[in-house]
Order: C-alpha cells, then sequence, then structure tokens
C-alpha cells in the first residue's frame, strides 16, 4: 500500500517507523511518503495560514499550498493504483467517526493520501475542489474532542489500517481480527486475567481455572453484556436480539436493556407500578 502525507510537522510522525509499521515500511509492505506543505507555497514567509473570512478566532489554512502540494501528490502514481486514485483523508472534528469498519475498507485500497490541517482546519474549497475532480474524499474525526491538527489521527489511521494488511501482523492474527467482530457482535471484550492466581489480594475469578469451557464462555459473554451495558451503551443498538440467549437477555434486562424493536437493544421501558 502506499501512503502519502502532507503536512507542515513530518516530525510529528516519526512514530511510523517504530514497530510494526516500522517494519512493514522495511519490509516495503507499505510505501509511506512525507511532504512538506511548506515547499507549496510560494511566498519568502512559506505562508501557510490566514484569517478567516466572516470573522472569528484562530487561522485557516490557504487553499493554494494545498492545491500545489495534491496536485504533485495525484502525479506521481503507485504502480499498484487502480486508475481511481487515492482516497483522501483530511482529519477533521468534523469528519465521520473513524471506526474499525472504516479501516477494512481503507485497507483493501493500493493507495491513500492523507492531508494533515492544523489551526482551525484547511479552507473548505480544498476537499469541495478535489471531490469535483472525483477524487474519493472522506473527512475522518477520532471522536468528541479537539486535537492542535490532523498529524495524531494519521497515527491512529495509518497503524489502524496498516496492521490489516497481509504480512504486517501475521496472518493468523488478521484471520482471527476478520472472524472477531462477528464473533462477539460487536461487543466490548470481557476483563482477562494471566499468572499470578493472587495478585495484592486480587484473585482471578475461581470459573476461569475450572477447566469448565462452557462455564469459562458463558461467564465471558455476561462480563462483555454488562461492560458493553454500562460503558457503551450505544454499542447494543446494533446487537441482534436474535443472536442472543435467554441469559444474555435476562443479563441486559438487570443492566436495563431490552429488544428496541429496531433490531438492536435500548433503555428498557420503566416497570409501572399497578
Ligand atoms: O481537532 C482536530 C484538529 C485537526 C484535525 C483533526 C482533529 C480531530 O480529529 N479527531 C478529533 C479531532
Amino acid at each position: 500500500m502506499r501512503v502519502d502525507v502532507v503536512t507542515i510537522f513530518g516530525e510529528y510522525l516519526a512514530p511510523l517507523s517504530l514497530s510494526l509499521i516500522g517494519r512493514a515500511r522495511a519490509q516495503g509492505l507499505l510505501d509511506l511518503r512525507v511532504h512538506d506543505l511548506r515547499e507549496h507555497t510560494r511566498d519568502r514567509h512559506r505562508t501557510v495560514d490566514d484569517t478567516p473570512y466572516g470573522g472569528g478566532a484562530g487561522l485557516l489554512m490557504k487553499p493554494e499550498p494545498w492545491g500545489e502540494a495534491l496536485d504533485a501528490v495525484l502525479a506521481d502514481p503507485p504502480p499498484a493504483d487502480d486508475g481511481r486514485g487515492p482516497v483522501l483523508l483530511v482529519p477533521s472534528p468534523a469528519g465521520e467517526v473513524f471506526t474499525q469498519a472504516a479501516a477494512v475498507e481503507l485497507a483493501a485500497e493500493p493507495w491513500l493520501a492523507f492531508a494533515c490541517g492544523r489551526y482551525e482546519g484547511i479552507d473548505a474549497r480544498v476537499a469541495e475542489h478535489y471531490r469535483a475532480r472525483g477524487v474519493r474524499v472522506r473527512e475522518v474525526s477520532l471522536g468528541d474532542y479537539v486535537l492542535n491538527g490532523g498529524e495524531v489521527a494519521v497515527l491512529v489511521v495509518v497503524e489502524a489500517v496498516a496492521r490489516l494488511l497481509p504480512g504486517v501482523v501475521g496472518n493468523a492474527a488478521s484471520l482471527a481480527e476478520e472472524s472477531h467482530a462477528a464473533e462477539h457482535d460487536g461487543l466490548l471484550e470481557h476483563p482477562a486475567y494471566t499468572k499470578p492466581a493472587s495478585w495484592r489480594g486480587l484473585d482471578v475469578p475461581a470459573v476461569l481455572s475450572s477447566g469448565d469451557h462452557g462455564a469459562v464462555a458463558r461467564w465471558r459473554r455476561e462480563e462483555a453484556l454488562r461492560r458493553t451495558a454500562r460503558r457503551r451503551p450505544d454499542l447494543l443498538a446494533r446487537l441482534d436480539p436474535a443472536r442472543c440467549s435467554g441469559a444474555d437477555l435476562r443479563v441486559l434486562a438487570e443492566e436495563g436493556f431490552a429488544p428496541d424493536g429496531a433490531g438492536g437493544f435500548g433503555p428498557a421501558a420503566p416497570a409501572v407500578a399497578h
């Protein structure tokens, strides 16, 4: 996979030379190229930002350096380009939330390009222009918090995508990854323990040493359901009641959830006293 990143802070991407991603690059599985946006300015001060039309605090990134930089990236396709060009990812707090499903989609692409905004973002005409030229532009957010710029989002997206590429983590691991969502119904993982059996007065739950594989599986399922209900109730909207046992329904009812009539679970209607 080819990945181009345009940024004014290339040093921020140094971690992409480490660990599994660094090895994938050394092995040629990932061809990651970092480009300095300022190389595409034409003024003496290499200006990349300016004040927003309509007023307001902060600075926006000017469109002209982005046009020059992204045109240069598009003009140098990898051999694997299928003619569709890259998916252009623009980290932004106003983007679609980046999920594992998006990582799986992007891992199937031969070419990704990232535009890292700083300050308050990039002049909106840049995304509009490349969309009009047929580039598949995706504005992506890591979640509901504020960063200083897109570079950390690039670290996250590249790691999530690259580890899905054949040979990066090891085939067994990537196959397990694919079955993971389906097997666990999109629930949070149950808690996990290793040795010693007792640590600082805390014991590993006895069922995990019982040798009763059925009991272990039921305990893990219950813990996953309770954790998800308490920490990520939004995920229960996508839990199929048809895939739930009577025991599952009882656990979810204890946590205050019932089938929502729309193929998932939602807060149970409070019981009314007669
Ligand atoms: O807050 C940001 C500023 C620039 C680029 C991206 C972000 C962001 O991405 N996910 C959350 C916030």
